[in-house]
């Protein structure tokens, strides 16, 4: 029986989710739709032939509804993720679990109170193929050990309702999350620099942002944050070992020589820049609440985001190195 899908938030992810879960997925597809911007979600519940609910509660709460798919806002996503835990349902919420640490605890509590995982984290980087080989050679200690890392994440523009903290809570945390999994360890420090500023930012945002962190055996990674860059969607990772450095490419499968030049176009956005990542996020979580067995980024790994979320946070504020410190792994997340 194919599972039916309830998404809160119609917005730019949400519409993609909502394409993939329908037209590339196996196994699900959509019956109900949610957004406090109702004629929108109306108006898609109706193209799709989904049912649309006032609210995000009523949705969680239909017989409609096997599972969830949270894409709206950042800071709403705690209430309906406990919210789905409370019911008993699969959540997928896409990142940040929670807008700090605190929200992400209780999230984290209230799933071990109900004994089972259901949460999974929007950290689609884990299913990008680039990451994916960067991990192998880093666990097969082909170069060494890996010593510094050095990351950017740039994006075209950002709207006047992106602010200087977004830089971690809404675009940095995706490193955050990725460079812990590929490394295999948490984080001990974080330091922020605001250098510089873009003139095609806005008041309410410090652009560019830069973030040092040092995880526990002393791994440095520095990570270029810049949010109004002009010439694309640009994500850097070069991992340098012992005797090699390992790096992410641009995907591209096709270049242009042209005028005197010889060159490959970058992504004009996230959309299309992780596409196969999204789609293979999907297709494993489907797969893995089928078998009863969530395989994706935990709640945990939500709240242990957020800790760094929050040393970084402060880090900017004071100037000054924060260290970080994550509490035992509880056993359900063993
Ligand atoms: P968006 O602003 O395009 O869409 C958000 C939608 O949520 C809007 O339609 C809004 O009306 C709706 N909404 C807000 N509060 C709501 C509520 N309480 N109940 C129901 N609907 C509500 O934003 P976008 O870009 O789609 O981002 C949505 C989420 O997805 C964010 O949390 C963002 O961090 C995340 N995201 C993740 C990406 C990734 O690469 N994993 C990429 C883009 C976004
Ligand atoms: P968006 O603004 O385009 O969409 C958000 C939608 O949520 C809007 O339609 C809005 O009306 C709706 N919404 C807001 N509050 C709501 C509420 N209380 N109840 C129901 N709907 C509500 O934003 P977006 O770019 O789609 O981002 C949505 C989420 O996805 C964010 O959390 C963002 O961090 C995340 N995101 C993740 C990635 C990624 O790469 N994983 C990429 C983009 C966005
Ligand atoms: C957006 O919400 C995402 O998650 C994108 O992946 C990121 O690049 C962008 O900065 C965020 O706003």
């Amino acid at each position: 029986m194919d599972l039916k899908v309830g998404v809160i938030g119609t917005g730019a992810i949400g519409i993609e989710h909502i394409k993939r879960i329908n037209e590339k997925v196996q196994g699900a597809y959509v019956t109900a739709v949610s957004d406090i911007n109702v004629e929108q979600a109306k108006s898609l519940a109706n193209q799709i032939s989904a049912v649309f609910f006032e609210t995000g509660e009523e949705l969680i709460a239909s017989t409609q509804v096997d599972i969830i798919v949270v894409t709206s806002w950042d800071p709403t996503h705690e209430k309906y993720v406990l919210e789905a835990i409370k019911h008993g349902k699969y959540v997928f919420c896409e990142k940040p679990l929670a807008t700090d640490s605190a929200g992400c605890k209780r999230i984290v509590d209230a799933e071990i109170k109900a004994g089972k995982k259901l949460v999974q984290v929007g950290f689609m980087r884990r299913y990008d193929r680039g990451y994916i080989e960067l991990k192998e050679a880093i666990e097969t200690k082909e170069f060494g050990e890996p010593l510094m890392l050095h990351c950017a994440h740039r994006n075209p523009t950002a709207d006047e309702n992106y602010l200087t903290p977004m830089a971690i809570i809404n675009t940095g945390i995706h490193e955050i999350d990725a460079l812990r999994w590929l490394l295999q360890e948490d984080y001990a420090s974080a330091q922020m620099i605001l250098p510089k500023q873009t003139s095609f930012t806005h008041e309410k945002l410090h652009d560019p942002q830069m973030l040092i962190l040092e995880t526990t055996s002393g791994i440095h990674i520095d990570l270029e944050i810049f949010v109004n860059c002009q010439f694309g969607y640009d994500i850097k990772c070069d991992v340098v070992c012992e005797t090699g450095e390992i790096g992410l490419e641009d995907p591209a499968y096709t270049h242009v020589k042209a005028k005197g030049k010889n060159y490959t176009k970058i992504a004009p956005d996230w959309q299309t820049r992780f596409v196969e990542a999204y789609d293979y996020e999907f297709e494993l979580w489907i797969r893995s609440i089928q078998t009863g067995n969530l395989t994706g980024p935990t709640a945990w790994d939500g709240y242990a985001a957020a800790v760094t979320m929050d040393a970084c946070g402060k880090a900017r504020d004071t100037g000054e190195r924060t260290l970080i410190q994550l509490p035992e792994c509880p056993a359900l997340y063993k």
